[in-house]
């Protein structure tokens, strides 16, 4: 028996969402379901003046088979009325992505509509013209698909929308009449047919090559003005929209005025998600931004009781944390920001300590027990300097980026000055380093470049950007870090060996990732054997039964 070798040049087409409607946890009941997709994200909603129930969704192609839903679509326009107006739409981010498909599975009633466009848009809002459906009557039609690859505006675009739309004949046909024709020809057009939707799958071939994220803490601790034109927020906005971050972790936003920060994010860094922490000291929330979808967030040990930290008292803020979902990841990326207890005092310094020892708790006995083989970093005012120790420090760095929590101490620095230093860029020279970027092992490994940004070190200058905009904007100056995408290096067959009937091979895995072994007796034509395989590791091995002759064996990984 010989071994290939199978060497990915690029990861194989992803699914960046899919709605299958099935209840998440079934209940043996097809009339409950959900429009969150079962796989990835995005949104789905109605167009028009439709309305929408889950029901069985018998001769779909999805595969559930106690629990399977579809999303049933009626309540239709008169006839005549409202061309291309009515039925559903699917948001789907498509940062990081290319290639774009679009796979549907679709029934529809006698009385429904024969003709639907399908539309897409590249600004969320206008639409465009796509394929024309044509549907028969009362069959399921599976796997119709449309490809978007090459449409220009689609790839890596945060607000890519399509919809499925009910169409008068002349305009779908370019004949016919004026208004719209039932699918089953006996039929008249009614306003009571119906159009079944279920897995709706979107697939695209992820290109992300790096990322970057940043910490900024935006000194919004008693603001009194955080509209859109006041000038600390116009200059952190031109920062924003100059540096252009994937993901960014705020600290201080203004308790006031939090709402706002969704139109300071939609302004400037626009096709952005923004999600926002919890209350915390009445003061300031925290709150993050990311090009990638955001599956969940969530305030961690907010005011939680630090006594078994060694302080009498509560967590000042709290640890708030993003569950990002970035192209071609296998795993979700845990994006964590932070605002420890600020200034020198012994009591405050205190705190600080225990609240750093509190956050080490969270990661080393709480989030690495489910999440150790996820990405994960933390970033965050920490308002102790690892290098310049104030009198009462109780070494909080050194206690978030000990052993047990995995995240790594790294020292970005201003290109232009070498100063590491982030405080205050608003006196008349910076003190202390207060802001950090803490990488988890998987991304401190692929780690390429880092800065302290001062907009007063770009030469040339790049208008819109100011001068001085960092200290316009706030006291801190913004860190920021770029990886390289750790998932989507070519792997590599590590060894086999045969053992009894079978051979064992072992190849280099990404957790979360799914593989199969393919097998060949004259590298021509391949059989898949094992598949479904997931990795729990960055290694892996299967074991294959073999035959007598010569043979072939490789490994795919399939998403
Ligand atoms: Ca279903
Ligand atoms: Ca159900």
């Amino acid at each position: 028996m010989a071994v290939g070798l199978w060497l990915a040049g690029e990861l194989p087409a992803a699914t960046l969402a899919r709605w299958d409607y099935n209840s998440f946890v079934p209940d043996a009941d097809t009339t409950t379901g959900t429009l969150t997709p079962g796989i990835g994200a995005g949104s789905a909603a109605l167009v028009g003046g439709v309305s929408a129930s889950f029901t069985a969704a018998n001769g779909s192609s999805d595969t559930n088979g106690t629990d399977n839903s579809n999303w049933r679509i009626t309540s239709w326009p008169a006839q005549s009325t409202q061309n291309k107006s009515n039925g559903v739409r699917f948001n789907v981010n498509t940062a990081g992505y290319r290639n774009l498909s679009l796979r549907w599975d679709l029934r529809t009633s006698n009385t429904a509509s024969r003709f639907i466009r399908l539309q897409y848009s590249t600004n969320g809002a206008d639409f465009v013209d796509f394929q024309v459906i044509t549907m028969p009557y009362e069959v399921w039609i599976n796997g119709q698909s449309a490809n978007f690859g090459g449409v220009p505006g689609v790839d890596n675009n945060p607000r890519f929308a399509v919809r499925f739309v009910t169409e008068f004949e002349n305009t779908a046909t370019g004949g016919g009449i004026v208004g719209y024709v039932a699918c089953n020809p006996a039929s008249a057009y009614g306003t009571g047919g119906t159009l079944r939707f279920d897995l709706v799958t979107f697939t695209g071939e992820p290109v992300l090559g790096a990322f970057t994220v940043m910490s900024y803490n935006i000194l919004g601790n008693g603001a009194t003005n955080w509209s859109l034109t006041a000038t600390n927020v116009t200059a952190a906005g031109r920062e924003l929209s100059y540096l252009q971050p994937d993901v960014v972790g705020f600290q201080e936003i203004p308790e006031t005025f939090y709402p706002q920060m969704t139109n300071f994010i939609s302004t400037w860094l626009p096709g952005h998600q923004f999600v926002i922490g919890q209350r915390t000291d009445g003061g300031e929330r925290s709150g993050v931004a990311s090009r990638f979808p955001i599956r969940r967030a969530q305030s961690w040990l907010a005011r939680s009781n630090l006594a078994s930290f060694g302080y009498s008292g509560v967590f000042t803020r709290d640890l708030f944390e993003a569950e990002i979902l970035v192209a071609g990841f296998p795993q979700p990326f845990h994006f964590f920001t932070t605002h420890l207890k600020a200034h020198a005092d012994q009591d405050s310094a205190e705190r600080r300590g225990a609240e750093a020892r509190c956050v080490s708790n969270f990661f080393a006995n709480a989030f690495l027990t489910t999440n150790a083989l996820h990405p994960y970093l933390l970033v965050g005012d920490m308002n102790e300097d690892v290098n310049r120790p104030r009198t009462y420090e109780q070494r909080a760095i050194q206690t978030l980026t000990s052993t047990p929590t995995g995240l790594r101490l790294t020292t970005p620095r201003n290109p232009v000055t070498n100063d590491e230093r982030t405080w205050s860029i608003q006196n008349a020279s910076l003190t202390i380093r207060f802001d950090y970027v803490l990488p988890g092992v998987v991304l401190f490994s692929n780690l390429t470049s880092s800065q302290v940004f001062r907009s007063d070190k770009i030469i040339p200058a790049v208008p819109p950007l100011l001068a001085g905009d960092s200290a316009t904007a706030a006291d801190h100056l913004p860190v920021l870090m770029t990886f390289r995408n750790p998932y989507t290096t070519p792997f590599s067959l590590r060894t086999s060996f045969p053992s009894n009937q079978s051979v064992v091979l072992r190849w280099q895995s990404t957790p979360g990732a799914r593989y199969r072994v393919e097998n060949s007796v004259d590298l021509y034509s391949w059989a898949t054997g094992l598949a479904g395989l997931t990795a729990t590791n960055w290694e892996s091995s299967a074991a294959v039964t073999v035959g007598t002759g010569r043979q072939f064996v490789r490994i795919a990984r399939e998403e």
